[in-house]
């Protein structure tokens, strides 16, 4: 029964896009992308230049790089073949074919829709008759992929990515069934999806396997909701629950950590502790290993749990979320601090140079804050995620969309990690092309993110100009956004339901508004001003307490109510935990959920020779610079030699840029850390 409710609530929304429904098993439910039309300045830039530029590019790499002819190859199998490239080439062509659907959600393109569905013959045409789908093998069986292992899931373990393949399969074809309404891609998922189940598992001739690298959890979940078919449920559960048990010795016991190594681009790394596979995850309390493998495992643990009301799970997310955000977090909201593994570091280990902090990681991140949300309702989760989008997310993408950065550094002498021209610059494309692909579906999914519903609590979550339809209780509620955040913190909110109507509008106060960077002692403000916040309801102040960090605002709405928000927005200056050696005797410089940087292009001195005053004065201006920013100027010393070799301090101004804007001029130094105290930096 509840599997035709589930088919019959798809069927009459899928057109049309999916509805808020209670689908997804989240105590809170997501408001949909397709419900949220954006008008925003600041974020309308970001999602045209993604459909625009993004998109485009990313469909044409897949073709110039042969990832097309891959699935053509596989369709035609040859001993001949030399397989290359990365085992998991096939997802870059799902993630892009999954951005492009929900861009064209918003914005219908035929055009599009017809490329894409020659592509889907492609794919199709390459799936084994048993629903297998891994062009690394099958363009080939007896000389597959270096990765792959002479049999199907052997290497899974380790670097095969056949799961990953899956999980990004699913997401790309579950968003183009919701998109389009076409299962053209959502079957061969499907297939692929049966053919994983039939095969992995404890039953006589299946193989007992976790993904080496996460994702199928997800969707294996999202599969569930979308087809109601619990098999799909029970296995990515399975995936979790079996996460370190399956040794070669014994599947029911915990694995040892020494079992077998694997290597990947000249690190090596025990496996188990690389792909989180080390204890039980309903045992892990410590975010440790590859660091996309890791949140994106937590997010996948965040869906099975709240589809099955599994409590040790979530105790076990909590507690990890609890060492990231007081420990393992930059203030960029990057995480991964190491090069080496791609992988979380120690407790307070942040470097800023050598941060790794990948793009794929940063929207890792969000996907797990996200989903936490949707768990416990506490705003403090989005405080890390919008944190993350508006820094170490979108750094990842260049403003025109059409370059992208692998790590993201918090410093750089533009020179570190260098391309083959020796300077440090957003690429159009990599070898490894994980993070222009995962820009591509993150980008235009982002309206989804604004709000949510829970009975008759409406939260507003992010800042973002839009107008959106929402179902409160059974009944339509429009809401209309305007605002020019992240430059200011002004927002207009009008609401209107079709007729008078009682519920909530739970407004997030974010915690830089209330003096608290994140919700722990990892960052502080170091300045001493206390900001404030306001609210209105058709021009009358309401005072009241924030719940969970929301201002929650009860009565009887009527159409064309208006909520005006206010919060201020100054230059903060920010000190990080003691413990963070990197940063000790530094400060950082934030204005509302930005962070900011100093850059070589606005600054003719050595920005690695300054020292800024004990209490800088800090002035913002809006500026026509790389997009219209605000600048930021503080009063700082330089320090310089003389010709005799004498120290020479002089008074400067010192400008700073948003984080997510440097190195759109060219290569050179870059800091968001910057030195006010000499003696404590060089301890
Ligand atoms: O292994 C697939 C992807 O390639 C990972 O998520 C990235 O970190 C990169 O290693
Ligand atoms: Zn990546």
């Amino acid at each position: 029964m509840k599997k035709i409710i589930l088919l019959f609530l798809l069927a009459t929304t899928c057109r049309t896009g999916f509805s808020q429904t209670k689908n997804s098993g989240y105590p809170i439910n997501p408001v949909p992308f397709t419900s949220v039309q954006v008008t925003d300045k600041f974020w309308g830039q970001r999602l045209d230049a993604s459909r625009e530029v993004t998109i485009p590019l990313a469909f044409g790499k897949c073709e110039e790089t042969g990832r097309y002819e891959n699935f053509y190859k596989a369709a035609h199998p040859s001993p001949d073949y030399k397989v290359g490239g990365f085992s998991f080439d096939d997802t870059d062509v799902y993630k892009t074919i999954e951005g492009a659907s929900y861009s064209m959600q918003t914005l219908p393109d035929k055009k599009l829709a017809q490329y894409i569905d020659s592509v889907l013959a492609i794919v199709a045409a390459a799936q084994e008759p048993d629903g297998y789908l891994y062009t690394a093998r099958t363009m080939n069986p007896q000389h597959p992929h270096r990765r792959a292992g002479s049999e199907r899931w052997e290497k899974e373990e380790e670097m095969s990515h056949e799961l990953y393949n899956l999980g990004h399969l699913l997401e790309g074809a579950i968003a183009h069934y919701q998109a389009t309404g076409k299962r053209n891609f959502l079957d061969i998922a499907i297939r692929y999806a049966d053919c994983a189940e039939r095969s992995i598992g404890d039953k006589p001739g299946q193989v007992a396997r976790v993904p080496g690298h996460q994702i199928a959890e997800m969707g294996l979940a999202k599969l569930y909701v979308v087809t109601g078919d619990k098999k799909y449920l029970d296995l990515a559960k399975y995936l979790l629950d079996k996460r370190g048990y399956t040794s070669k010795k014994d599947a029911n016991k915990p694995s040892d950590n020494l079992l077998f190594l694997a290597t990947n681009g000249g690190y090596t790394v025990t496996k188990d502790a690389y792909s989180q596979a080390h204890k039980p995850i309903v045992e892990q309390d410590e975010a440790v290993g590859h660091a996309v493998r890791a949140a994106y495992m937590y997010s996948g643990i965040a869906d099975v749990a709240a589809l099955t009301g599994d409590t040790a799970y979530i105790r076990a997310i909590d507690r990890i979320w609890d060492n990231v955000v007081s420990k393992k977090l930059y203030i960029t909201g990057g995480i991964g601090a190491r090069h080496k593994g791609e992988a979380f570091g120690d407790n307070y280990e942040l470097p800023n140079l050598t941060a790794y902090n990948e793009t794929c990681a940063a929207i890792a991140n969000v996907y797990w804050n996200y989903r936490l949300f949707l768990l416990h309702g506490d705003a403090k989760y989005f405080d890390v995620l919008e944190r993350t989008l508006y820094n170490g997310l979108i750094s990842g993408v260049s403003l025109d969309g059409g370059a992208f950065f692998y790590p993201n550094p918090l410093e750089s002498d533009g020179k570190y990690k260098f391309n083959s021209e020796g300077t440090l610059v957003r690429q159009p494309w990599f070898g490894c092309a994980c993070c222009p692909s995962n820009v591509s579906r993150f980008i235009p999914s982002l309206p989804g993110y604004v709000y949510a519903v829970n009975n008759d609590d409406v939260y507003v979550n992010l800042f973002i100009g839009n107008t959106a339809d929402l179902t409160v209780n059974g009944k339509k509620v429009s809401l209309t956004q305007s605002t020019d955040y992240p430059w200011t913190g002004d927002i207009h909110i009008k609401v209107s339901p079709r007729s008078k109507q009682q519920f909530t509008l739970k407004v997030r106060v974010p915690g830089w508004v209330q003096g608290q960077p994140l919700p722990s002692d990892l960052y502080s403000y170091a300045d001493g001003k206390k900001l404030n916040y306001t609210v209105t309801v058709n021009g009358a102040k309401v005072d009241n307490k924030l719940d969970k960090g929301y201002f929650a605002i009860s009565r009887q709405w009527k159409k064309g109510d208006v909520v005006e928000v206010h919060f201020d927005m100054e230059p903060r200056v920010v000190k990080a935990n003691d413990k963070v050696e990197a940063d000790r005797g530094k400060i950082a410089i934030e204005r509302g959920p930005l962070v900011y940087c100093a850059e070589w292009a606005d600054n003719d001195f050595d920005i690695f020779a300054i020292s800024l005053s004990r209490n800088p004065v800090l002035k913002a201006d809006k500026t026509d610079l790389l997009g219209g920013v605000y600048q930021i100027k503080s009063d700082a010393q330089a320090l310089s030699y003389d010709n005799n070799g004498r120290l020479q301090i002089k008074d400067v101004s010192l400008k700073l840029i948003p984080y997510y804007a440097w190195n759109h001029r060219g290569s050179g130094n870059m800091a968001v850390w910057l030195t006010q105290q000499f003696f404590i930096a060089k301890r």
